[in-house]
């Protein structure tokens, strides 16, 4: 339940929007660590009810104008490919409702800011890949998000968030952390802060093939998460790809390492029972397929010979993020109970390891694909 106070702010705030009709009800959406989501409800002139999605930002984190001047630039682009596409521009893609006074989002009285959209109709989201299948289509998803954006000029994007998937610059950030060890968590967590340190020669490998050329900087969402993509009701296939407040330019193989470390897991990113957590070699498998074919040939060879490294080193660099949000005091990821980024951290660097085991399978796995989706 939203309580009070909250309610009242978010039905003061949503009063502000265009949203139309009349004013049903209201709840908390979604599972994200980042922003406060809320879902609102209308009552339409013909007693349909139209959703819409209200979301406070976290402004602590996110350029609040530069993050929406990105998203309008994404979501107009990605308009006009889905039109011309012949697909339907008001699900294929997420919608902006302006405020009132037209502006693209609201800032309260206490400064905080607030943006709309449509909830895209008849849709779901997972938070678990609860089989193969849905993988597959959630790979398709990102896998054709990637190619409509393909000629987008990459260089018009901020970056919203600078040297995001730097995996070098977030191992300097741990190590930065761990020195200043503010709470004297450092003694609670050696095991996890080692298998870092073995792992910190490869922690560059792609920034490092970006820079010499080798793989493009792209337009990417870097959030793939399985729950930043909606699926219909009716067709069980990706509709539309959510969550657009890390659109900016970084790199193809981390949106496909991203899915992989959160959707080819057989636990919940927190899961506390390190024996449920596996690394699936079928949904990568599935995951690996789906994106091919969704990304329709825009990948180069470099890429997708990265992909299980992309998968790696995308799943260490969470796992350093939060463990070195555990060492700072859970200051970036909310928690729900204590030790609960620590236990984040920890699942991450144990699909990490199980990678390795299963590293040459991985590639094999690529290379096939790659060779039936040249074939074509
Ligand atoms: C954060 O808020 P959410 O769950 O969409 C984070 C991602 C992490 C993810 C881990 C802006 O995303 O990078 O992979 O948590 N987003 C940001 O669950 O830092
Ligand atoms: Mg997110």
């Amino acid at each position: 339940m939203v309580e009070k106070t909250e309610w009242e702010q978010v039905l003061s705030v949503a009063s502000k929007m265009a949203f139309e009709g009349e004013f049903l009800d209201c709840e908390p959406l979604g599972a994200g660590h980042i922003n406060k989501t809320y879902s609102v409800r209308y009552r339409q002139a013909d007693d349909s009810v139209r959703t819409y999605v209200l979301q406070q930002i976290n402004d602590s984190i996110f350029d609040v104008a530069q993050l929406m001047a990105n998203i309008v630039a994404v979501t107009s682009f990605l308009k006009q490919k889905i039109e011309a596409e012949g697909g339907d521009p008001t699900r294929e893609t997420l919608n902006l409702i302006p405020t009132k006074q037209g502006e693209q989002y609201y800032c309260d009285s206490q400064g905080k800011s607030w943006r709309a959209y449509d909830f895209v109709r008849d849709s779901v989201c997972y938070e678990r890949a609860e089989n193969p299948k849905l993988f597959y289509e959630s790979a398709i998803g990102f896998g054709r998000f990637q190619r409509r954006l393909a000629d987008f000029p990459v260089e018009q994007l901020h970056e919203i968030l600078p040297d995001f998937h730097n995996t070098p610059k977030r191992l300097e950030a741990l190590k930065a952390a761990i020195e200043a060890d503010p709470l004297g968590r450092v003694a609670t967590a050696r095991q996890e802060i080692a298998f870092v340190m073995q792992r910190a020669q490869e922690t560059g490998i792609l920034v490092e093939l970006c820079r010499r050329g080798n793989i493009p900087l792209r337009v990417t969402h870097n959030d793939t998460k399985l729950n930043n993509a909606m699926f219909d009701r009716r067709t069980g296939k990706v509709i539309c790809i959510i969550d657009l407040d890390t659109v900016m330019p970084g790199l193809s193989l981390y949106d496909f390492g991203d899915s992989i470390r959160f959707g080819a897991s057989t636990a919940a990113e927190d899961e506390r029972d390190l024996k449920k957590v596996q690394f699936d070699l079928r949904l990568f498998d599935v995951y690996t397929k789906g994106y091919l074919e969704g990304t329709a040939n825009t990948l180069t060879d470099w890429e997708i010979e990265m992909m299980p490294m992309g998968a790696k080193l995308a799943t260490l660099e969470c796992g350093i993020r939060f463990l070195t949000d555990y060492i700072l005091g859970d200051v970036y990821f909310r928690i729900d109970r204590p030790e609960q980024n620590l236990d984040r951290c920890r699942t991450q660097f144990k699909l990490v390891r199980q990678m390795e085991e299963k590293w040459e399978k991985m590639r094999r796995i690529v290379a096939q694909h790659k060779y039936s989706m040249r074939k074509q």
